[in-house]
């Protein structure tokens, strides 16, 4: 093999190896992912891959929820909401009687998320202010277990 054959080659394998690492991205934010003002969430959208353990954690001093739009989810998706309410309906009814599903200061709500595409919530009492976010979970072609080979190099 000459040189510039050998160049050749190697300039396409280097154009075919894609990294894949960890990036741990989420450690540097602290103990979750998306964060709360006194009228917003930060970061209003987040995307993530499925099977994804989103954290939500009020940190302001009002109180809010974090509530799913039932018709503004996946259709295979389970309700979800703070107060782990059933319906949207039942979450803005709780939230008017008593404040249920309120998130205090400091607390925080989890949820997985398996079913790609746009989850879109609300905080209940801050809707009138824009209180509103997103979580996109990525489509799941390339997550479920396919094995590429490592390029053989020298
Ligand atoms: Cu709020």
């Amino acid at each position: 093999m000459d040189r510039r054959t050998f160049l050749q080659s190697a300039a396409g394998i280097g154009a075919t190896v894609t990294v894949a690492g960890c990036i741990g991205g989420s450690a540097d934010r602290g103990d979750y992912d998306i964060g709360m003002s006194t009228r917003a969430f930060r970061p209003m959208a987040l995307e993530v891959e499925p099977g994804t353990t989103v954290v939500w954690k009020n940190t302001s001093k009002q109180g809010h929820t974090v509530t799913a739009y039932e018709e503004e989810i996946p259709s295979e998706a389970d309700y979800w909401a703070t107060g782990d309410f059933d319906s949207e309906s039942a979450a803005r009814e709780a939230w008017r009687s008593s404040a249920g599903g309120r998130l205090g200061q400091g607390e925080t709500y989890e949820r997985e998320f398996t079913v790609p595409g746009t989850h879109a919530y609300v905080c209940i009492p801050h809707e009138p202010s824009g209180m509103a976010g997103s979580v996109t979970v990525t489509g799941d072609a390339e997550s479920s277990g396919t094995v590429t080979a490592t390029p053989e190099t020298q």
